[in-house]
């Protein structure tokens, strides 16, 4: 019987590799179409790895992401703010599981992309490594981290390869509605009360030159950006996503009656573009060298869940085996 993974998709022999010429010219020629590479299609092997280490640091971030929202599911102000946060924070859960299951037909498990997330092996994205002190952070989080994701997820439906391409159509709608939560949360804060209005300032000072530095590092100092546009699986550069998001941003705050914390902010007439500020690459890159404010805590609080959840899976795999040991028995009885 041919293998699967939990989405349905056949699992692919790693082997599988572009490595002959006939195979690799292939490849080269759907990548030049602007066509799909699928899960059983020959690809480099390089490609492969790239995508693997991509999708998963993309779904570890995910699963870490619910942690900075987790903290105000209890504290949330109504009934009604709990309960579209809920269903946020379990729409992240959501895009982790689709995100590793459309990796896993590259031939790695979730298991081995879960313990390199907990060995600390594998990364996540920096942003989720501050905290969440005041409510007005649920705002800025779905504000400016959605919206990041938002200009940063949306060429990816458009990602060379088959399965994350499709996985990210679904996960941008929902971070649509993710990003106008955070909007209305800001927009109603900004015009209560003046103690409420300060509230929302203060955490947009906090997540604005955060949220700029999830595009990843500038392009000169970006590694993998130049073979990743070649491969199509990123369309645009990091620097152009970023550029984009600050444009989008100006006009929104001004609507929202905030500033943005940055001197360096203003037209330029020239470019047809917003100028920005520097941003702290010295910051982000502690951040990733697991020193930022909340690395520590985001990780063990992941290990501890894993290890909670171990009955979970033990439980899933047992009914998993029983209903397939039933329907084995069955198939033996209609072919007796
Ligand atoms: N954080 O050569 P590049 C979300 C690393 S989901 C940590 O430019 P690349 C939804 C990079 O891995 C947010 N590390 O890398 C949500 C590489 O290190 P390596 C996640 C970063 O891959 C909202 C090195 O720096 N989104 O927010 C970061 O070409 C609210 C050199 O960088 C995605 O993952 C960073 N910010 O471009 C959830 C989107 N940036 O691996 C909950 C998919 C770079 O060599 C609540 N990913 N690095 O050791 C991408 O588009 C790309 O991977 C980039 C980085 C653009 C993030």
């Amino acid at each position: 019987m041919e293998s699967t993974t939990p989405t349905g998709a056949p699992a692919v022999d790693p082997a599988h590799d572009a490595s002959s010429d006939a195979a690799s010219a292939e490849f080269d020629a759907v990548i030049a179409a602007d066509g799909r590479i699928e899960p059983r299609d020959a690809m480099p092997d390089a490609y492969r790895k790239t995508l693997v280490r991509q999708m998963s640091q993309h779904a570890n971030s995910e699963i870490i992401g619910m942690q900075p929202e987790g903290n105000w599911i209890t504290r949330a102000p109504s009934l009604m703010r709990k309960a579209i946060l809920m269903a946020k924070v379990q729409d992240e859960a959501g895009h982790g599981l689709y995100l590793y299951s459309a990796a896993e037909t590259l031939g790695t498990s979730r298991a081995e992309m879960t313990d390199a997330l907990l060995a600390g092996t594998a990364r996540y994205s920096s942003i989720f490594n501050y905290p969440t002190p005041t409510w007005a952070d649920m705002g800025a989080i779905g504000w400016l981290v959605d919206g990041a994701a938002i200009v940063n997820q949306v060429p990816l439906c458009r990602c060379s390869y088959g399965p994350y391409a499709r996985a990210m159509v679904r996960i941008c709608k929902e971070e649509s509605f993710h990003q106008r939560q955070g909007f209305e949360i800001l927009l109603t804060l900004s015009r209560g009360t003046a103690a409420q209005h300060e509230m929302a300032q203060d955490a947009v000072n906090r997540w604005y030159a955060p949220s700029l530095m999830m595009f990843g590092p500038p392009d000169a100092d970006s590694s993998h950006s130049a073979q990743s546009m070649a491969w199509k699986i990123k369309r645009f550069s990091n620097d152009e996503l970023r550029q984009r998001f600050v444009d989008m941003l100006v006009p929104q705050a001004e609507a929202l009656g905030l500033t943005l914390p940055d001197e360096g902010l203003r037209w330029n007439e020239q470019r047809g573009h917003y100028d920005y500020g520097e941003l702290d690459w010295a910051e982000f890159k502690a951040v990733l060298r697991g020193e930022g404010q909340c690395n520590a805590q985001r990780l063990t609080h992941r290990r501890r869940a894993h290890e909670d959840g171990a009955w979970v899976r033990a439980a899933a795999s047992a009914y998993a085996a029983k209903q397939a040991a039933k329907d084995d028995a069955r198939q033996e009885v209609s072919a007796a």
